[in-house]
């Protein structure tokens, strides 16, 4: 480390917050449901006083998946971080094999510190994240709005508000929380609220078995749901596989069964999705975000961008990603900023007809708020 950008590089310290945002309603999911979200916020500064953020979000608690903010903070502060100071941040594969070495999983954890990398690096360059991956081919992506509040009239009604906005024309419904018959129904009232002005997918979050959705997926398709999220548990691939062989099935969306490469590569070898949701805090960082993208383009499963309700923080290193991926055929989900209640950043993404606009600024474009974060910040 003897030239002086190398030592300019150099991780000097990393530190991890727990913050608590609410959100403007409750967002209600089959196995979990939230009023407030939780995200550790890392900030990582460099000898050469350039600091990097990132963000790893969770979904009430350790139930959308295992890691909890108390358990990413933890593993950060006592594993990922003492494996990275005084190293460089610009050799962002070395430092992932680090945190590899350091700790098994925790890929949301290891997201949160990369992202605060590639921020931290492309500031000191003057560049967007985008330029270091290979360069946008988009600076926009398409982005729906998460219907989740369980009462088919105020959701009818959210959807209208939305569309009216021109915020959003594709809206994804939570199902699960209920019998599928209820779910049925209030599918139904949905769909003929929003007829010819809008596009429904559903994510079941692997609340139903394989024959709850042989009955249900030619009924979901019949109201012209596009896109059906995850219906069966992450494991059940054959499930999944067999189902997208029936008449009348949907095309099937990848989420909670795809983590990683390997996991792409089940899922591709089994036929068991159309498209698989790419998601930060699944795949360790962007990074591997792209290393996914590039198994399931490679087994002709189309890209979707999911989220996991993050602020403007996580939304933007998203986007910084997303913006590189030749094809995004289904657009993306990062309504997060837009259900907080406030944000974390000084000056929040811009939504505007029916899009997400990649921010202009170097690293991933956003700039935390000091006072935001001492607002939400756990004590
Ligand atoms: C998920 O499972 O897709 C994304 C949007 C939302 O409402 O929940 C998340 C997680
Ligand atoms: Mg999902």
């Amino acid at each position: 480390m003897s030239d002086p950008v190398s030592r300019d590089m150099a991780i000097r310290s990393i530190r991890s917050t727990i913050v608590d945002v609410p959100t403007v309603r409750r967002h209600k999911l089959s196995n979990t449901s939230v009023t407030a979200q939780s995200y550790v916020i890392v900030q990582v500064q460099l000898v050469n006083g350039v600091e990097g953020v990132g963000e790893a979000a969770t979904l009430g608690g350790p139930r959308w998946s295992e890691e909890s903010v108390e358990a990413i903070k933890a593993n950060i502060d006592a594993y990922l971080a003492p494996a990275l100071l005084g190293h460089r941040a610009d050799l962002i594969e070395a430092a992932g094999a680090r945190m590899d070495e350091a700790a098994k999983r925790n890929n949301a954890a290891k997201a949160a510190v990369e992202t605060a990398l590639w921020d931290a690096v492309g500031k000191t360059l003057g560049l967007p994240v985008t330029a270091l991956l290979g360069g946008a081919v988009r600076d926009r992506v398409p982005v729906l709005w998460t219907l989740a509040s369980g009462d088919p009239v105020q959701e009818a009604e959210e959807a209208a508000r939305k569309l009216e906005a021109r915020l959003h024309r594709t809206f994804k419904v939570k199902i699960g929380a209920q019998a599928p018959a209820a779910d049925m129904v209030r599918m139904r009232h949905l769909a003929q609220a929003l007829e010819g002005r809008a596009t429904l997918i559903v994510d079941a979050n692997q609340a139903w078995d394989e024959t709850t959705s042989a009955r249900c997926l030619p009924e979901l398709h019949e109201m012209g749901v596009a896109l059906v999220e995850q219906p069966v548990p992450a494991w059940n691939l054959p499930a999944m596989a067999r189902l997208r062989a029936r008449p009348g099935t949907p095309p099937l969306l990848a989420d909670e069964c795809v983590f990683d490469v390997h996991d792409m590569l089940a899922v591709g070898a089994a036929g068991a999705a159309d498209a698989v949701s790419l998601k930060l805090v699944k795949h360790a960082g962007l990074l591997g975000l792209k290393r996914v993208a590039a198994v399931a383009e490679a087994a002709g499963i189309a890209l979707y961008g999911g989220c996991l309700l993050e602020s403007s923080v996580g939304a933007a290193a998203h986007l910084q990603a997303f913006a590189t991926l030749r094809t995004l055929a289904w657009g993306c989900e990062h309504f997060g900023p837009q259900i907080l209640a406030g944000d974390l950043v000084t000056e929040p993404l811009r939504f505007a007809d029916f899009d997400l606009h990649l921010p202009t600024g170097p690293g991933i474009g956003v700039t935390l708020d000091p006072d935001r974060m001492r607002a939400y910040a756990r004590a």
